[in-house]
């Protein structure tokens, strides 16, 4: 999903983006303030949208087929895509289950381990154990037709959030919420260049394959460092799986294959971290070879104060507020947008240390 400088977003539906910031910010529903800059008053807790890189088309129960209902009265399901091991994971989990608890909405949740179709029978079960409203962190983005069908037969309005599944706004799903991720990869390929002076051979532990975050994080790193520094090499890239295990494994490989690599790009901080394990054991000193990461898990921003990582972008994973702002206007009858993407931070060796505590 290419990123847009400025789109146009329909009033109604900028005010239930809006409306779902300010949910965030603690402002009371309904009193979307006139000021431009409301998008970034969620705090960093929190997922922050970004209404103008909606994709500006709406979606409403009305255009859905849906039904009008009262969230807090619902039932809903939401499937987890990866076992709760990444902290990405476990925060993403954790921001659900904390807005559904506050909103006094009945959630059924379901977790995949990182089996696909597991999550689509996940999915199924979630259905028929009468669930009214999805909210489904996708693990791949191809595959989902049958199971859409399933729910648009019972017209149970679907939120994705996190990963874009390849299927039909405001038809198959309602909104998708989640981060700009050709965005994050060349604010990672920004920091890459910054880190080795636009020179040398630079590796990447590309995430797991079929989903849209590891096509979009690559392409943006790719075509960034080629349009901004000719003198920075990809010569590797290879999958980690977005795990640090493997992570370690292929930096082991690579430090042997190409043993005077100036930087490692990883995907996500699990990789990223299994690539300063590799490089502990080969005897390695911080700042030998430049890691830039992308989620903001704590450890690997600790690895900025340590030296070891130049930079992580942030990848938010709490989604729970935004998640349920948008269900809640969705369902009371509100345009939402199909296309919510929030704004992510950035940790450096400037401001590791004080926003630690911001990390998750
Ligand atoms: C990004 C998410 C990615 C994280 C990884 O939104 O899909 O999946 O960056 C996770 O940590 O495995």
């Amino acid at each position: 999903m290419k990123p847009s400088a400025v789109r146009t977003t329909t009033t109604t539906a900028l005010a239930a983006s809006l409306v779902a910031v300010l949910a965030l910010a603690g402002c009371a529903k309904g009193e979307v303030e006139a000021s431009s800059d409301t998008a970034t008053a969620g705090g960093r807790d929190q997922v922050v949208a970004s209404p103008t890189a909606g994709s500006g088309e709406t979606c409403t129960v009305e255009e859905f087929g849906g039904k009008k209902l009262d969230l807090a009265g619902a039932t809903v399901g939401f499937s987890q895509s990866e076992k709760e091991a990444n902290p990405f994971r476990i925060a993403e989990t954790a921001s659900i289950k904390a807005e559904a608890a506050d909103r006094g909405v009945e959630l059924l949740t379901a977790n995949a381990q990182s089996q696909f179709s597991k999550q689509i029978s996940d999915v199924q079960d979630l259905i028929t154990k009468g669930a009214d409203l999805l909210v489904i962190a996708p693990l791949n983005s191809d595959g989902w037709g049958p199971v859409l069908r399933s729910a648009a037969a019972k017209k149970i309005p679907i939120v994705t959030i996190d990963r874009k599944i390849n299927a039909t706004a405001c038809k198959d799903y309602v909104s998708f919420i989640g981060s700009d991720f050709v965005q994050q990869g060349e604010r990672a390929a920004d920091q890459m260049i910054e880190a080795t002076g636009g020179k040398g051979k630079v590796a990447i532990l590309l995430g797991s394959a079929g989903n849209n975050v590891t096509t979009e994080r690559t392409k943006g790193f790719k075509d960034r460092v080629a349009a901004k520094a000719p003198g920075l090499q990809v010569v590797f890239e290879q999958t980690g799986d977005f795990a640090r295990e493997k992570g370690q494994q292929v930096t082991e490989q690579l430090i042997q294959s190409n043993p005077d690599i100036t930087g490692i790009y990883a995907e996500n901080d699990e990789m990223g971290l299994g690539a300063v394990g590799a490089l502990k054991g080969a005897g390695k000193k911080p700042g030998d070879v430049k890691i830039v990461t992308v989620d903001g898990t704590r450890n690997a921003v600790q690895g900025i104060v340590d030296g070891w990582i130049s930079g992580v972008i942030e990848s938010n994973p709490r989604f729970g507020p935004l998640a349920f702002a948008t269900l809640d206007a969705f369902t009371r009858g509100e345009k939402v947008s199909q296309d919510i993407v929030i704004e992510d931070s950035a940790y450096t060796p400037e401001n590791a240390k004080a926003d630690l505590g911001k990390a998750f």
